[in-house]
């Protein structure tokens, strides 16, 4: 584009004053400096040091100012865990939950667990596999006056058992039977594999090659440094070849899986069980009879013992972080579920309290609920349940970032509310006011959640990403939350004629 000739040289003007100006107040400064410099020095030291102390600590005030403003401050990482977990550390980790008021029972019970084996001085030996591959059968062939359920329908075994085994020098050998993973029941995956992560060895039994799930379970053991035998059991039921070939895709997967297991803890036995034979009598009539298979297991027993001749102090030293890793695994579960519930308490005593703010005023405009006091209370109470801690900036930023998209969804959060308050049976016409403030709740309740989405998500609060979300989501969160925030505004009124009248 052309400049026409008047604003060029009205430019040309300008720049030059500029300059003028510029250097008129170079001098002026400089003048100005020069001549305090001056004092200064024919003045006392104590004057000078302090007169520079006073402009180093301005100058180092302004910049800390500056960063805090400008900066947004990095969030406090969401806690990446130690390679290497020590007891002090989860110790004061739940002490930390505990008094946050997480509910740290369940992560607590894994400690005290710990604890008594220790003081019991006691080695386990967990029976782990995919049900019915014969891990109880093995336990009673190891411990034949055990009472061990025995069943060819899968998921026999459905809790904990230990049953002693034998004492070697100071310590009880205990031999642990979970249920089998890959059952119907659920949640005996779980209990079975935080079994295995309590004991120092691994018994991982299966019946032939290994299938997808049990290779994603012995990786999960390896990860966790859990010593492993990796027995095949029922090889009565291959010849030599077959056994041969199948031992050697054993050892593969292992070493494909990255875990460097001693060839003699790979065995193949046969736990035994029951046979039904069937008998020619003399007469030709056939019999089915009932026969012990024999059992075959004196390979795993040679297996235990190498392992067990290890250091147990080691054993034990793998155990036990094990177990720290189970207790923090089972702290964080609870904090995220601790806030879940705390944000939907917020959310809903923040509604509740607009609802009310609602009622109260003669015309609501949404500006007041949104950024006034209760819009930033919300916001400062999710952040800090998320570990996030935002400027108050942002927080304000925030809030007048999603103040015009509350603005455009009001005439549906208004459509919504007169709908969801005619589901009320015996409600009759339903008063404006009513509708008005149930709206107002909608976009509220709908602003808590989309928060809590946010940070759960990226565990900060970035005012457009979060300003952005909240309008991306809200048509679906007013929806979500309407019958709550109706019922919640109904109950308000109810109250409020009770005590009035
Ligand atoms: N052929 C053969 N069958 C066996 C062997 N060991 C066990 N069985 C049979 O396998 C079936 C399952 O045995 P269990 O010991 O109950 O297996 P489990 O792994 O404890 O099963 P869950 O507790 O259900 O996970 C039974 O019918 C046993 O008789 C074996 O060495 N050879
Ligand atoms: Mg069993």
């Amino acid at each position: 584009m052309k400049l026409d000739r008047f604003i060029r040289l009205a430019l040309g003007f300008l720049i030059l004053l500029v300059f003028v100006i510029a250097i008129a107040a170079l001098l002026f400064v400089t003048e100005s400096a020069l001549n305090v410099w001056d004092r200064l020095v024919q003045g006392p030291r104590l004057l000078l040091y302090g007169y520079i102390s006073v402009m180093v600590a301005l100058v180092v005030a302004a910049i800390w100012l500056g960063i805090r403003l400008l900066v947004r401050r990095k969030i406090a990482e969401p806690e990446r865990r130690p390679a290497k977990l020590s007891k002090s550390d989860i110790e004061a980790r739940l002490r930390e939950a505990d008094a946050a008021g997480v509910d740290v029972g369940e992560a607590q019970a894994e400690l005290r667990e710990l604890a008594s084996r220790q003081q019991a001085g006691s080695v386990h030996l967990c029976f782990f596999g995919e049900i019915s591959t014969g891990k109880s059968s093995l336990i009673k062939a190891l411990v034949p006056e055990a009472d061990v359920v025995i069943d060819a329908a899968g998921g026999s075994t459905m809790d904990i058992r230990h049953y002693r085994w034998r004492d070697d020098v100071g310590l009880q050998i205990l031999l642990t039977d979970v249920p089998g993973t890959g059952g119907l029941e659920e949640g005996l995956d779980k209990l079975a594999e935080e079994e295995a992560r309590r004991s120092q060895v691994v018994i991982f039994v299966c019946e032939g090659d290994l299938t997808r799930a049990e290779k994603q379970a012995v990786k999960r053991l390896l990860a966790l440094e859990k010593p492993l035998v990796l027995v095949m059991n029922k090889s009565d039921r291959y010849d030599a070849a077959e056994q041969a070939a199948l031992m050697q895709r054993l050892l593969d997967h292992l070493s494909d899986l990255g875990g460097e297991i001693a060839k003699g803890r790979v065995v193949a036995v046969s736990a035994g069980g029951q046979l039904d034979l069937i008998e020619k009598k003399a007469d030709g009539t056939e019999d089915t009879v009932r026969r012990e298979r024999p059992a075959d297991i004196g390979v795993l027993v040679v297996a235990i013992n190498r392992l067990l001749e290890e250091d147990s102090s080691t054993l034990d030293a793998r155990r036990d972080r094990a177990v720290f890793q189970l207790t923090a695994e089972k702290l964080a579960a609870a904090e995220q579920k601790y806030r879940q519930q705390r944000s939907e308490q917020i959310v809903r005593n923040s509604t509740r309290k607009a609802v009310v703010g609602a009622l109260a005023a003669v015309s609501p405009g949404t500006d007041v609920i949104i950024q006034g006091y209760i819009g930033t209370t919300m916001t400062q109470s999710l952040c800090k349940l998320y570990g996030a801690s935002p400027r108050d900036l942002d927080i304000e930023e925030f809030l007048s970032l999603s103040q015009s998209r509350a603005g455009k969804a009001l005439p549906l959060s208004l459509a919504v509310a007169g709908n969801g308050l005619k589901a009320f049976p015996g409600l009759g016409t339903v008063a404006g006011g009513l509708v008005h403030a149930v709206a107002y709740g909608l976009i509220f309740d709908a602003l808590g959640r989309s928060l809590v989405h946010t940070l759960t998500k990226h565990g900060e609060l970035v005012p457009e990403t979060a300003a952005k979300e909240f309008e991306e989501g809200i048509s679906e969160h007013i929806e979500a939350g309407v019958r709550q925030v109706a019922r919640l505004a109904l109950d308000q009124q109810k109250d409020e004629h009770g005590s009035g009248g």
